[in-house]
């Protein structure tokens, strides 16, 4: 680690990934061959909106990709689509592979470095309608369609990630739903964890015959943060819920980190935010350095995987909390590489405000979207951002 130059700053490392992250289905619009669209339009749906245009993506990522690299970031990671690139089982088509591997080409021309995701939540609807992750040919179907993926992966992307959040993707099934309370993480159905560890290794045997490719797994960190005497509580609620999955990262080439609020455990379970504190347009309690309770989880757990965050960030319409919120979560980031670990980036979530599995309300990006033109309009967060990957420099005057 630099030394730092003053007490107000913090150093990162030169060769330190600096970006920020979406989501196929959150920002291209029009996923008409995704489950997640026969979600939203199966009638009486609990999904307050449809994603629908989304930030048309689609057809204009190359705006964010080069605001991106104006902006000073250096590493932009997106998903790229299974219900585009196999709409029919067995149907791969090279439009859709084109398309991607037209955005790979734009990030190097930006002089960005690409992070693609294989899985963001999303399936074919011809996946989901034999089972999803439910049946025990899920991780071959998987392998299949990451062999599918390779001639976007084989021009020279770095960085993948084959599952994001299996810990929720799991969850989804297990135990979920619109009663489910805000702060209880929903609990993983075992045999769907499983299968995604098998799938996940699958993918991983595809990735790893190409030289080059470094892949790993993004799991959702949740800071379980046990009240004294509470410890075993915590460990039982946390394992299946993150541990099991971070464990399965052992041998990985790096492990995502995705962290936004912590959890309290007491001697019921997880607790709500307490009366009075800060919480996020999610209902989330404002907690910048929760990134660094899942960085040395998933440290000490992997057996020292390189880590990078691959989501961090804040649902706010108050830009300066989002600079806040991310000065303190950068501390974090620093302070865990200051004790020794392995931390190569930082991705916020997210590059644009897009749709939130639900509802366009909640704003995440450090670009806002206008709704009806698609203007991309960076946030004074996008430039403090970019300045910050430009100097390797962390000013702390903004310190939460
Ligand atoms: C997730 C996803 C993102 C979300 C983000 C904010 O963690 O659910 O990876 O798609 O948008 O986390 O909730």
């Amino acid at each position: 680690m630099p030394p730092n130059p003053t007490p107000n700053q913090l150093r990162f490392p030169s060769h330190f990934l600096w970006g920020a992250a979406t989501a196929a289905h959150q920002t291209e619009g029009n996923n008409v061959n995704s489950d997640w669209w026969v979600r939203e339009h199966t009638p009486g749906t609990s999904l307050a909106e449809a994603s629908g245009d989304a930030c048309d993506s689609f057809h204009r990522y190359g705006e964010e990709i080069r605001l991106l690299a104006e902006l000073g970031l250096t590493t932009y990671r997106f998903s790229i689509e299974w219900a585009r690139i196999e709409p029919e089982q067995g149907f791969v088509s090279r439009a859709a592979i084109d398309h991607y591997r037209r955005m790979v080409a734009a990030c190097h021309e930006a002089g960005l470095t690409p992070m693609l995701t294989l899985h963001h939540f999303t399936n074919p609807r011809w996946f989901a309608a034999r089972g999803g992750w439910q049946t025990p040919d899920a991780p071959e179907l998987f392998a299949r369609y990451t062999e599918a993926a390779l001639p976007v992966l084989t021009d020279g992307v770095a960085w993948v990630c084959t599952i994001n959040e299996p810990n929720g993707v799991a969850g989804a099934v297990g135990q979920s739903g619109p009663n489910l309370p805000n702060h209880v993480y929903a609990l993983p159905d075992p045999q769907v964890s499983a299968t995604l560890v098998l799938a996940h290794r699958r993918s991983r045997e595809v990735l790893t015959a190409i030289p080059g490719i470094k892949s790993g797994w993004a799991i959702a960190t949740q800071a379980f943060q046990p009240e004294p005497g509470c410890e075993q509580i915590a460990h039982t609620y946390g394992h299946p819920r993150e541990d099991f999955f971070l464990e399965a990262a052992r041998g990985d080439d790096f492990v995502g980190v995705q962290a936004y609020t912590r959890t309290v455990i007491g001697p019921d379970g997880p607790k709500p935010p307490r009366e009075g504190v800060e919480t996020t347009q999610m209902g989330w309690e404002y907690y910048p350095p929760a990134v660094g309770d899942g960085i040395r989880n998933a440290w000490k757990l992997t057996d020292g995987v390189p880590v990078i965050v691959t989501e961090n960030g804040i649902a706010t319409a108050d830009d300066t909390r989002r600079i806040a919120y991310t000065t303190g979560a950068l501390t974090a980031v620093h302070q865990a590489m200051t004790d020794g670990i392995d931390v190569r980036g930082y991705l916020h979530w997210s590059a644009l405000d897009n749709y939130e599995w639900g509802t366009y309300h909640p704003t995440f990006g450090l670009i806002a979207v206008d709704r009806q033109t698609f203007t991309r309009t960076p946030k004074p967060s996008a430039h403090w951002l970019g300045q910050i990957a430009r100097t390797g420099r962390l000013p702390l005057d903004a310190a939460p």
